[in-house]
């Protein structure tokens, strides 16, 4: 194979003639040329989940024609999972977005040229802060790969709202974290003896290299790995054993953990003496909450639970709760509190900063870059009101409130909206509700897709190049501090942007000219990144020409940060709170108190609506990838399950079309009846209902979750409470 540097790649591509840019390509043509075309090897970052994997795609006369995973990346270790693979093959999927569209009619646009997108744009946005406020305006998007980028453009407009899709996610989690340890610590699979997870699937919300030291402690050297969750997911089909726990009752399920670990004197008393601050306070809340009191609730057998509790404290600290992600921490009104049992139950079993427990990650600093800011301007209090005075004093600010902000639209009190790589008609609750959106006066969607929100409230949809035609800044990747050494990694252009997309940088610079904020975007890529890595001795070339590199230099012992001999957590008591402060508002206490789901089935036809990831597919992005969509369609993937014997009660069965009706909404989808499955509740795939005409696969294809759920806001952390939804489940004539 030889290798060649991008300049020489291009001329060679434009030399054999091949339009390299076109999504729609003669392969008859493409074979001729590139016949005897060399095959190029560049690697870039995946961009199909968070993980963002490290890839090398081979490149052939311009075109992408096969990827594999980067050997040495962290997240993946020389892996792709299918999703990866699936999104590589998307850079040809002809639903893209190829030019600048302008809105003409409902669901109906044109193209127009960039200039003239900018040039009204930046019109109606000048038009917009002049007649109503700067704080009018509003950055949306997934987070946070376009930070840095909007956040000098509202800098400069003086807009403090920068919201990101966080609530649907895991912000219960990060919220306690930041409060209870004002850091994060990941369970240290690999040399673990035991390993609890709840309402976290790693087998289907994937990490791939992780999923490899879960199954090298389990499988190599014996360590016992129990998975609790109301479905049998993937992780639990290779795990010791499966608790199908009542949906929404983990956290009594933990509080009585807890109480087997104090009573039994099982706790580790010197960690929670020396390190831990409310302790007290904390037990006398909870000190009735027995593994007897927790069976009535959870499901779960009190001597299940004693069980688990004495084999946890048996192994500490090789032992953890895992930490979670989405599963637990956005889903319930007692999220914030079974967030904290988390960080509680591990502190009780002293596996912090312990081989085997839970571990801090390795981290190297990056240099700032110091561009020209705009100059400071006084911004008003955040329009979705996280982390103000009010109602949501305690949602992290940097996080924000999404699911208001169709509310806050109907308000008038956001007037212009920037949609970034984000999808919230179909990722964030009640796409009626989410319609709303399109009535602000500007409302412009930077995707790549013709995603639902673009194409049901976009005014302008301002396509992004695909992520193997960018650049963007380094980011580092962890692992744990004491085995896995911290790397650098940077997404590199691998081909040429597609017909008429561009960059975000790009877009920014094209807005920012029309706005008179010209001057504060003017770097590239390139200069930022240079001052990034240059304090680690770093050239932007070697690591252009490495996509990932490795800094062998740490292996730091895991100890409890002291400062001065004393505690030095960069909380208030420099220990682990068990009690936070700041959530004893609105009669919420500071330790967790058992609080029940707010929603119930109570008919015989009722269910919670319960869902989860499934390994070959991302959110609902990959839905319009027909490669995936084909595995849906081969197993049959799309259908609702439903416990067996209740299915049985209701005269449903397995490959039956059933009616599915929330308060809010009433489909149709076929279902497999299982006794894989609680009895309490339904299970939805999680990546399907796409109802954008114009990405054609997902199209009609199942249902989703959102389609149920009534927009939400958990009062502590503000997130979308996505499983507090009840169904009326029928076979009709039933
Ligand atoms: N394949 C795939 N991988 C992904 C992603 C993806 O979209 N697809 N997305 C990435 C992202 S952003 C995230 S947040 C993570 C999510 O990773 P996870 O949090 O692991 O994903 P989920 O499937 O949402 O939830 C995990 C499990 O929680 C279970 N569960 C639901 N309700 C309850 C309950 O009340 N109690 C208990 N104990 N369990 C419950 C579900 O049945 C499910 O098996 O995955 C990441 N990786
Ligand atoms: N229906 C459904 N809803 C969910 C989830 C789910 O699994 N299903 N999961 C929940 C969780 S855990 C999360 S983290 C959130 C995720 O929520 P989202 O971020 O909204 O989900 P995605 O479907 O990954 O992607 C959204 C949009 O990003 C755009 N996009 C993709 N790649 C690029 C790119 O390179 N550049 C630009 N500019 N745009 C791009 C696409 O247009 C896509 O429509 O959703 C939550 N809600
Ligand atoms: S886990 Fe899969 S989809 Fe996510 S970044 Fe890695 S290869 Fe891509
Ligand atoms: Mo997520």
């Amino acid at each position: 194979m030889v290798k060649m540097t991008r300049r020489n790649f291009l001329k060679t591509a434009a030399a054999t003639g091949v339009a390299s840019t076109s999504l729609k390509f003669s392969f008859n043509e493409y074979s001729k040329a590139a016949a005897n075309a060399e095959v190029e090897k560049r690697h870039t970052l995946c961009n199909g989940c968070s993980n963002m994997c490290g890839l090398f795609v081979y490149v052939k006369n311009g075109r992408v024609v096969k990827a594999e995973g980067n050997p040495i990346h962290l997240k993946n270790k020389g892996k792709i999972c299918a999703r990866g693979h699936g999104m590589v093959a998307d850079i040809y999927n002809p639903d893209r977005v190829t030019r600048p569209m302008k809105r003409v009619g409902e669901q109906e646009f044109e193209p127009i040229s960039w200039e003239q997108a900018f040039s009204e744009i930046g019109e109606k946005l000048t038009g917009i802060i002049d007649e109503h406020s700067a704080n009018s305006v509003t950055w949306l998007e997934h987070g946070v790969r376009g930070k840095n980028y909007a956040d000098i453009f509202l800098d400069y407009i003086g807009s403090p709202n920068y919201i990101t899709h966080y609530a649907t996610c895991f912000s219960s989690k990060t919220n306690v974290w930041s409060r209870m340890m004002a850091t994060n610590l990941f369970g240290d699979h690999e040399n673990s003896d035991y390993m609890l997870f709840v309402g976290r699937n790693f087998a289907g919300g994937i990490i791939p290299n992780g999923m490899r030291k879960v199954l090298k402690a389990t499988r190599e050297r014996g360590a016992k790995l129990v998975v609790v969750d109301p479905r049998c997911c993937e992780l639990a089909k290779v795990a010791d054993e499966w608790i199908p726990i009542k949906p929404g009752t983990d956290l009594a399920f933990f509080l009585a953990i807890a109480h087997v670990l104090v009573t039994e004197d099982l706790k580790d008393r010197k960690f929670t003496r020396e390190y831990v601050e409310n302790f007290e306070e904390f037990w006398n809340a909870n000190r009735n909450c027995t593994p007897e009191w927790a069976e009535e609730i959870t499901d779960v057998p009190a001597d299940k639970i004693r069980e688990i509790a004495r084999d946890l404290a048996k192994h500490a600290p090789k032992a953890f709760l895992e930490t979670g992600y989405h599963g637990l921490n956005a889903h319930y009104q007692n999220s914030v509190q079974q967030a904290q049992m988390n960080v509680i139950i591990n502190a009780l079993l002293g596996n912090m900063y312990q081989r085997g427990g839970l571990l801090p990650s390795a981290s190297v600093e990056f240099g700032q870059f110091e561009t020209k800011r705009p100059p400071e301007k006084e911004k008003g209090p955040r329009v979705d009101g996280a982390g103000e005075e009010g109602p949501y004093a305690t949602v992290e600010a940097v996080r924000g409130i999404p699911q208001r902000v169709p509310q806050l639209v109907e308000e008038g009190k956001i007037k212009a909206l920037f949609i970034y790589h984000y999808n919230p008609l179909r990722t964030c609750p009640d796409p009626e509700y989410q319609k709303k959106i399109k009535d602000a006066d500007l409302v412009v969607s930077m995707p790549i897709d013709w995603n639902e929100t673009s194409l049901y409230t976009a005014d302008y949809i301002l396509p992004e190049c695909y992520f193997m035609e960018r650049a963007e800044l380094p980011v580092q990747t962890s692992g744990h501090i004491t085995h896995d050494y911290p790397q650098i990694a940077m997404r590199t252009e691998v081909v040429e942007p597609m017909e008429d997309t561009k960059p975000l940088l790009d877009i920014m610079k094209g807005i920012a000219k029309e706005i008179g904020a010209e001057e504060y975007f003017d770097f590239t890529v390139d200069d930022w990144a240079k001052a990034m890595i240059e304090p680690l001795g770093v050239t932007l070339e070697h690591l252009k020409e490495a996509g990932c590199i490795e800094f062998r230099n740490q292996g730091i012992d895991p100890k409890f940060p002291l400062e001065g001999g004393e505690p030095a957590l960069n909380t208030p008591s420099g220990k682990v709170e068990f009690s936070v402060g700041l959530y004893k508002v609105n009669g919420f206490s500071g330790v967790p108190r058992w609080i029940p789901p707010k929603v119930e089935p109570k008919r015989q036809d009722e269910f919670r609506l319960i869902h989860g990831k499934q390994p070959w597919h991302s959110h609902h992005i990959t839905s319009n990838n027909p490669y995936l969509m084909a595995i849906s369609e081969q197993y049959d993937a799309t259908r609702m399950w439903i416990n067996k014997e209740r299915a049985d009660k209701l005269g449903i069965k397995t490959g039956d079309t059933v009616t599915v009706e929330s308060e809010i909404a009433k489909k149709e989808v076929e279902v497999k009846a299982t006794e894989l499955l609680h009895p309490d509740c339904v299970w939805v795939p999680s990546a399907y209902g796409g109802f954008s005409k114009k990405a054609e696969t997902a199209y009609g294809v199942g249902i989703n979750w959102n389609d149920f759920l009534p927009a939400m806001v958990e009062p502590i952390a503000g997130s979308t409470m996505g499983q507090e939804v009840i169904v009326r489940v029928r076979k009709e004539g039933k």
